[in-house]
């Protein structure tokens, strides 16, 4: 995240980070992710570039994380992961990752996955085709980097505040222009101060409607990070309800 703040899990419960089992053991953050019920985190689909790094058991999931490099045994919830579904329409043949969204189920101990407690919690899907308008203000999570030429990721969670762009002004020529796809949108600062950057992928935009926060968008990618005229492009999370109920068995995850 560039331009945002420390950012405490309590406030966004939410929020997985995917790590990686390479083949010494050693555990490297992949992305982030949203938890939408107790066994279900919803990412992007460009987290699992190849076929062979699908493999679920050589990825885990941490729930309720500050800071990247200590464990807080008394509130993170860790997971093995049962499966990984990546969108059958995912395409990044044109370079504009499509359909940029995947889910992973975590896997069952003793009949359960997440318990909900102050740092754990899922967030609500919002109700199919909901629109917001164009400037309406949303927030961004994760532990990405803070700045685009930095190598190292931020070592604690990190919000910031963008405001959605509209459509028709993301297609513009010096824009993104043909890249965006009705299945993203773009998000960003007037000033270009605040942006989500690389690690921050697969993680949540949610949107206050309500008073009631929803996952309206999956962190997919950009051309860097905090840049004139190269918003986030987000993928938009309300034209994939249908989606999440066939693959997760959950009905209730769209009702909000
Ligand atoms: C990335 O590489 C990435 N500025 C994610 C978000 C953005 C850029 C890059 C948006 O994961």
């Amino acid at each position: 995240i560039v331009g945002g703040t420390v950012a405490a899990v309590e406030s966004h419960p939410w929020v997985a980070a995917i790590f990686w089992r390479g083949r010494s053991k050693e555990k490297v953050f992949r992305c982030g992710g949203s938890l939408i019920s107790a066994c279900w985190v919803l990412t992007a689909a460009h987290c699992f570039p190849d076929r062979s790094s699908t493999k679920p058991r050589r990825f885990s999931v941490v729930l309720g994380k500050n800071a990247m490099n200590e464990t807080n045994a008394a509130v993170e919830q860790t997971f093995r992961v049962e499966q990984i579904i990546l969108h059958e329409g995912y395409d990044n043949s044109a370079e504009n990752y499509n359909n940029d969204i995947a889910l992973l189920q975590l896997k069952a101990r003793r009949g359960r996955c997440s318990i909900e407690s102050d740092s754990v919690r899922p967030v609500c899907l919002p109700p199919p085709g909901q629109k917001l308008h164009p400037g309406f203000t949303c927030e961004v999570t994760g532990y990405g980097k803070e700045n685009q030429s930095l190598w190292y990721n931020s070592p604690v969670l990190r919000e910031a505040q963008v405001n959605l762009i509209a459509g028709d002004v993301c297609r513009q020529p010096d824009y993104y222009a043909s890249l965006i796809s009705d299945n993203m949108f773009c998000a960003g600062r007037t000033d270009w101060s605040r942006d989500a950057c690389e690690g921050d992928s697969g993680g949540p935009l949610v949107c206050e409607v309500g008073e009631r926060l929803f996952l309206f968008g999956v962190i997919s990618w950009g051309d860097g990070c905090a840049k004139e005229k190269r918003p986030g492009v987000y993928t938009q999370v309300t034209n994939y309800n249908w989606w999440v109920e066939e693959k997760t068995g959950l009905s209730s995850v769209t009702s909000g």
